[in-house]
């Protein structure tokens, strides 16, 4: 009954290759493209079926329903037939007795390719016109209204920014377990965010009702989006496998394998443009989103649209235009990764303000702090600033963490120092909290007390190491107010709560803890009418057996919906989001400008938790959203060669942040009196907001080498990741 904490630190926590593998277990090994781009002319498996233990080998043609997974758009088959359009596309499965022979097995595949020529570059895809679905411009100004903010505006800055893609580096890769169950029923242990999206797509492609199908998560190694949606394949591959054989198939891929296989952050290009007046506000900002969205869709018109909504970041704009277009290329498809587009979107605007600022010759954390969002201010997309702590956030940071005093050491070490640089970065977020896809805003929970008085909680929450099964733990007892040792949180499962949203868009304690929280309540309104008419006091173990005696429903199942949520996608206007979080970061850096070589010296952060559900979770998920934030924007260097082959395909040649990397000091602290009246118990989402933090440290490690040399042939440092080698080239040109 220990919290997952406790029992990760024994190592007792079982992930899903650490299941006991049921008798007869086959393993299934996937065979996928070495190629970006081409058709299949011939696919040889004779000589790998004939190895020793394969089972079976799988192929398009073994799929009984529809050889399809696309969630959004119907455009991504299981298996590849006539073309593949990625490097990393499954092609077939062998399924054999051990995974060693499934893998020896897998290189006796032999295709016949007819290469094609691929495309990469997002821009190249946008000047052919690939694109994934046709592109979107939002704002609060049409194109006449625009220019003339432009031309009324005291300076206009024009430029381009760039942003690389990133690995997920779940520490747990992705993995499935199905087995046959009686009756032609399949179970899934999958390892997915989305256990419903297993089970609608599993049961689509077996051509078996959903209700055939159980798919159940005890708890994720770590999936940061990437098993929002791109744990399927992986599942259904298994599921197929044991439909076919009859026997329990499992597919856990090595590192490799999923580095090559499944999709990443989207690498994102732009241009930009913004204008403002005398005083540094911001008059008009134009945008042109590109975002490298590789061969399907997946997510990613999901992901352009929160780009949209977060184009304008922490500012208000009173004339933006923004278009975004999600371009297809030969890479594989990019998915979720925690900020969903967010931090591609705010990304370009801080570029666009750091540049102004440079070109005013003003301090950038000036141009932010008077560009803030104000309560009631509209975003571009029609919805009120509700609740907004945007300046807030930024004064407490500001006087807490004393940037004014900040400014002026930095400046004195620049004076002082040649060879060192040292530079300020200060970021202010604001992310809204919802799916941006407005039906997806809603969860179910089931609560049964038994007998005993012992308490069990389900819900569609997957537990990832972000802590939701100890939140929604905290809301049971705060309802219920037995001991919480009593309590348990169910594995996860299709069959207990149905038709769910993958935990995701930092909304899973949001929307599971509000389900759960409606049905202690009514479980709790029931016991005090007994404890009314029992006129005594009495204890839970006792109450618990009275209510049964007394034959009262000891079980409640809940469902909850978030309110006041519309969106218009042809006027792009409306509420998409329940509410916002805010907060600021203050980030240090200093450059070694002979060897580009630089230090995160501290980030020190004030972060709007609303009323938090559980401190400590909450610290640990800014400041590993933090790590993760600057890792995408500083060291991790995601490489395509031109043949759209992935070169950062092991760990030897992908760096990840890691301890010695991390910030000398970080300190957060929550807002204070920050009640949040539209989520559960006045907490806040908190997944996800803290990544963008991160920026903070890009635009801190810029200004250093700005200090060092401002006009090189490194143009305006705006092409992220900036690593050691990057500032190498930028400052001895
Ligand atoms: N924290 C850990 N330790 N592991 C994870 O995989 N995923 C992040 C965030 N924090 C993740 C994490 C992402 S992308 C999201 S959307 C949220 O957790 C999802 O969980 P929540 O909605 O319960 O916050
Ligand atoms: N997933 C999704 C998300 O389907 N819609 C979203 O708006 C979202 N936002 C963040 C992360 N995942
Ligand atoms: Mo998080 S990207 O919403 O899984």
């Amino acid at each position: 009954m220990s919290l997952d904490a406790a029992q990760h630190t024994r190592g007792e926590s079982l992930f899903t290759d650490d299941l006991p593998e049921p008798e007869g277990c086959t393993f299934g090994a996937v065979f996928t493209s070495t190629i970006a781009h081409g058709k299949v002319l011939a696919l040889h498996t004779d000589e790998a079926l004939a190895a020793p233990g394969v089972v079976r080998i799988l192929t398009a043609a073994d799929v009984p329903g529809e050889n399809q997974i696309g969630a959004i758009v119907p455009d991504e088959p299981l298996f590849a037939e006539t073309d593949v359009h990625h490097e990393g596309q499954p092609i077939a499965m062998v399924i054999a007795t051990t995974p060693e022979a499934a893998r020896a097995a897998r290189h006796l595949i032999r295709v016949d390719f007819k290469e094609l020529e691929p495309v990469t570059c997002p821009r190249e895809a946008a000047r052919r016109g690939h694109f994934i679905v046709p592109s979107r411009t939002l704002g609060n100004a049409n194109q006449a209204k625009l220019t003339d903010a432009f031309k009324k505006a005291h300076v206009v800055v024009e430029g381009t920014a760039s942003m690389g893609g990133q690995e997920h580096l779940y520490l747990e890769n992705q993995a499935s377990l199905a087995a046959p169950l009686e009756g032609g029923r399949m179970r899934i242990f999958a390892g997915t965010q989305g256990p419903t999206a297993v089970q609608r797509v599993a049961a689509r492609v077996l051509d078996l009702p959903m209700s055939a199908i159980e798919v159940e998560v005890k708890r994720l190694g770590g999936g940061f989006g990437g098993k929002e949606d791109q744990a399927t394949p992986w599942a259904t591959f298994a599921a197929l496998g044991a439909l076919v054989t009859g026997r329990p198939v499992k597919v856990a891929l090595q590192r490799e394998e999923d580095m090559i296989s499944t999709g990443k952050r989207h690498p994102y290009d732009a241009d930009w443009k913004i204008g403002l007046d005398e005083e540094g506000k911001i008059v008009a900002y134009e945008a042109t989103l590109f975002q490298n969205a590789g061969a399907s869709a997946d997510l990613s018109p999901a992901i352009l649209e929160r780009s949209l909504f977060h184009g304008t970041g922490s500012y208000f704009v009173p004339a933006t235009r923004i278009t975004a277009h999600s371009c297809r290329t030969n890479l594989v498809p990019f998915t979720a990764f925690r900020g969903f587009g967010g931090p591609q979107g705010m990304f370009v605007i801080e570029s666009a303000l750091a540049r102004a600022a440079e070109v005013m010759g003003r301090n950038p954390e000036e141009l932010q702090a008077i560009n803030l969002l104000t309560e009631g201010d509209r975003f571009p997309f029609g919805q009120i600033a509700d609740g907004c702590h945007a300046r807030r956030g930024f004064q407490e940071a500001a006087e807490r963490y004393d940037l004014a005093g900040q400014r002026n050491s930095v400046d004195a070490f620049n004076t002082a120092n040649v060879r060192h640089k040292r530079g300020l970065g200060v970021m202010p977020v604001c992310f809204g909290i919802s799916f941006t896809n407005t039906m997806m805003n809603q969860a179910g929970a089931l609560v049964h007390i038994y007998t005993d008085g012992s308490v069990h909680v389900a819900t569609g929450a997957v537990e990832m190491g972000q802590g939701v099964t100890a939140k929604l733990r905290a809301i049971a007892h705060h309802v219920l107010e037995c001991d919480i040792e009593r309590i348990t949180i169910a594995t996860t499962s299709t069959t207990t709560v149905a038709n769910t949203s993958p935990t995701a868009a930092s909304a899973g304690a949001d929307l599971n803890g509000m389900a759960v929280k409606i049905a202690c309540e009514q479980l709790r309104q029931r016991l005090d009418d007994l404890r009314a008419k029992l006129d005594r006091k009495t204890a839970w173990p006792e109450l618990i057996a009275t209510a049964h005696a007394e034959r009262i429903h000891l079980s409640c199942g809940a469902h909850y919906s978030t309110p006041k949520l519309e969106y218009n996608k042809e006027l792009e206007s409306g509420n998409p989001f329940a509410y916002h979080v805010f907060g600021t970061a203050i980030t240090q850096a200093t450059v070694d400008c002979l060897r580009g070589t630089y230090t995160i010296d501290s980030v020190h952060i004030v972060h709007d938790a609303g009323r938090s559900l559980a401190p400590l979770i909450d610290q640990g998920q800014v400041e590993g959203a933090l790590a993760q934030g600057i890792g995408w924007l500083t060291l991790e260097d995601l490489q395509f060669s031109d043949q759209g082959r992935l070169l950062s395909r092991a760990l030897a040649t992908y760096k990840a942040p890691d301890i010695y990397s991390s910030p000398g000091d970080v300190r957060v602290t929550f807002l204070e009196d920050a009640d949040n009246p539209t989520a559960v118990l006045g907490s806040k989402g908190i997944g996800e907001p803290p990544l963008m933090y991160g920026i903070g440290a890009y635009f801190a490690i810029r200004a250093a080498a700005r200090q060092f040399r401002t006009r090189a042939n490194g143009g305006d440092l705006l092409q992220a990741p900036l690593t050691p080698e990057r500032l190498l080239m930028y400052l001895h040109g």
